[in-house]
């Protein structure tokens, strides 16, 4: 029976809205995405596995010490402070060259200081987002653990999602990196080279930048192309690629067969590594409000397939996917798509 990890910690977070161009408009990562997977997971046959807590070493690894403290304070301070947001919120942005590459201050008011950290203002911060987001960091290293015990493929049940963060900037409904804790751990465990192949729609920009030039950690990503108008705008194009990186945008509309090709040359890339990392977003997929991908359910059983070809130890750490109805259905697909072989 496959083995998926479960905290029930990662409901805690709550965001209730992003300020998506300057508009509050209703929270997409909400708790009931993950609700509506373990559902179906559990009517699947799917063993459910508690996380087990983890000291910080594998995320401070990754994580900037910095960006790990304010996620752990700033829901009190900006509590304490009375301002008249009910969530934490970028106003300002320390910009690196503001102050011509120098270090930025760490601002005296409370709410300047997420200027430091956040690169969006769609990322909120309430008051379970910090156990939340830890949590997600638990169920993640559990799952390396019983892969690098001897199962061959283990999934990571948890939210909020991570690809997005950087080593010290977070965005894009992501707080802490699980994908890249996942494989940063996995490294240590059994050896590398680890790949992470990233089939979430969007682009693993944090997961890229964390390992760019690290040929112990060779990422790919398979997302909708940045230069059609989305996220996260400002990079995850071909032209990144290297030996350690592969970025293989897609057009608007792409559907099974483009993004099936997509996958494969992934898989390929990823082919001689000693252990795989599945950033699994689930939002490629039809319906799915948050990309224009349109791939089937059976596509995503199908790139389940391509990837368990590569006969390699598996972690599945669980990204986007925001359509309430599909999502549940969708990661089951993928999994008996791994699980096959
Ligand atoms: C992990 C993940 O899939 N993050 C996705 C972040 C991209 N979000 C972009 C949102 C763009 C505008 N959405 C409008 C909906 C407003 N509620
Ligand atoms: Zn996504």
């Amino acid at each position: 029976m496959l083995p998926f990890v479960w905290s029930d910690d990662c409901l805690r977070h709550e965001p209730e809205a992003e300020v998506w161009v300057g508009t509050r408009t209703p929270a997409t990562e909400v708790p009931a995405r993950l609700v509506a997977i373990r559902g179906e997971l559990l009517s699947s046959g799917a063993r459910e596995v508690a996380a087990q807590a983890h000291d910080d070493s594998a995320l401070l690894a990754v994580h900037d010490p910095a960006l790990v403290e304010f996620l752990r304070t700033t829901w009190d301070e900006w509590e304490s402070a009375r301002l008249p947001s009910d969530r934490v919120v970028p106003y300002v942005f320390a910009r690196k060259e503001l102050t011509s590459g120098r270090e930025p201050a760490t601002p005296a008011a409370v709410w300047a200081r997420p200027g430091l950290f956040a690169y969006d203002t769609m990322t909120l911060i309430g008051p379970g987002t910090w156990e939340a987001a830890r949590a997600a960091v638990d169920v993640a290293l559990t799952t390396v653990d019983l892969v690098a015990g001897g199962e061959r493929l283990a999934y990571a049940c948890c939210r909020p999602p991570g690809h997005h963060v950087t080593r010290s900037l977070y965005g894009g409904s992501c707080y802490l990196n699980n994908t890249a804790i996942a494989a940063t751990a996995l490294l240590a465990q059994v050896g590398g080279p680890v790949a992470v192949v990233d089939i979430d729609a969007h682009h693993g920009n944090g997961t890229q930048e964390l390992f760019l030039g690290n040929a112990a950690v060779r990422t790919a990503s398979v997302h909708v192309d940045p230069g059609a108008g989305w996220f996260p705008h400002f990079l995850g194009f071909a032209e990144e690629s290297d030996d350690t990186n592969l970025n293989l945008p897609l057009a608007p509309g792409t559907s099974d067969l483009g993004w099936l090709a997509a996958v494969t040359r992934a898989a390929e890339f990823a082919a001689g590594a000693r252990a795989l990392v599945i950033a699994l977003g689930l939002d490629a997929a039809t319906g799915d409000p948050e990309s224009p991908l349109e791939v089937t359910a059976a596509g995503y059983r199908q790139a389940g397939r391509i990837l368990a070809e590569l006969d390699l130890p598996i972690v599945v750490v669980q990204e986007g996917g925001y359509d309430l109805e599909t999502i549940g259905p969708l990661a089951v697909e993928t999994l008996r798509g791994l699980a096959t072989v």
